[in-house]
């Protein structure tokens, strides 16, 4: 990548599909299990909150079975050997990429290994359950909830992220729909910025016509070899 300087990565659910992390909008999905509205959203929460918390208990859980896959492993090789600015953002709330090997990983929707009290709002490590309303690591009030950005939520490090957009000359995103903003405009801002823009991805996702070059099939094939 000889001409590159400045490289910005964005993945979603589909890079740890073949881990066996359930995506959202896949047949059999998470989203089909769970009503969004109920799920992954702060009225949900308000309105069901052993519903919310058990759903992302079972999500934990089901994190610790799993293992990175070579989709992880290339992005953290990329990061290690890559002279340039490397931004890895990641609509992921699960820990794949950093057990792959990535240093810095910006989780944008959170992370469901951290736990946010809503009483003194300071977020913790977190790998337990919640359903059972422990008490807060700081404040010891039985008032935690996933440290996941929900629908109507803003989105972490917004700025940092569009400020490394506005200077990319490399946007790559892999393994999501384009279904869910910002994220899904972050190509655009790429383009306007006038970086070459890449979609690896299993199928044409919904802003598939906004990249310069896409490439279909299993991220854990198409990743090591672009990186290669
Ligand atoms: C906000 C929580 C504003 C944690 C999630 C325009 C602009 C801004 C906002 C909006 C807008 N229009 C609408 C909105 C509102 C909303 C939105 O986008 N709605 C959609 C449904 C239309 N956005 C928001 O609410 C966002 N907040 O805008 O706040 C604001 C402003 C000021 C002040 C306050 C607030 C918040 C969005 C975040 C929501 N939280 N998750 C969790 O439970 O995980 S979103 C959820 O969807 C996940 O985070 C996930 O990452 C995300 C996107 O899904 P994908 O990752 O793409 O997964 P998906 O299953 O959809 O697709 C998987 C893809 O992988 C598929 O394409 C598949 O083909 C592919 N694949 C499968 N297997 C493989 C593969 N690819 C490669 N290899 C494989 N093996």
């Amino acid at each position: 990548m000889a001409e590159i300087n400045r490289i910005v990565i964005l993945t979603g659910a589909g890079i740890s599909a073949e881990s066996g992390i359930d995506t959202f909008r896949s047949a059999g999905g998470l989203w089909e299990q769970h009503k969004v509205e109920d799920v992954a959203t702060p009225e949900g929460f308000a309105r069901d909150p052993d519903l919310v918390l058990g759903f992302y208990d079972m999500r934990r859980e089901a994190l610790a079975k799993v293992e990175p896959n070579p989709a992880h492993r290339a992005l953290a090789k990329l990061e290690a050997e890559f002279a340039g600015e490397f931004l890895l953002v990641t609509q992921n709330v699960d820990d794949l990429h950093e057990r792959g090997g990535s240093r810095q990983v910006l989780h944008m929707h959170g992370e469901l290994k951290s736990a946010l009290c809503t009483s003194c709002e300071i977020r913790s490590p977190w790998d337990d359950t919640m359903a059972n309303r422990p008490p807060c690591p700081v404040c010891q009030a039985p008032t935690l909830r996933p440290d996941v950005v929900w629908f109507g939520e803003m989105p972490y490090q917004m700025e940092r992220i569009y400020g490394a957009l506005g200077s990319a000359d490399l946007f790559v995103s892999i393994g999501t729909s384009g279904a869910v903003y910002p994220a899904a405009g972050f190509v655009q801002e790429a383009r306007q910025s006038g970086a070459q823009t890449l979609e690896l991805n299993l199928e044409p996702s919904e802003g598939t016509h906004f990249f310069h070059e896409a490439r279909h099939g299993p991220a854990g094939e198409l990743v090591p070899r672009w990186v290669d």
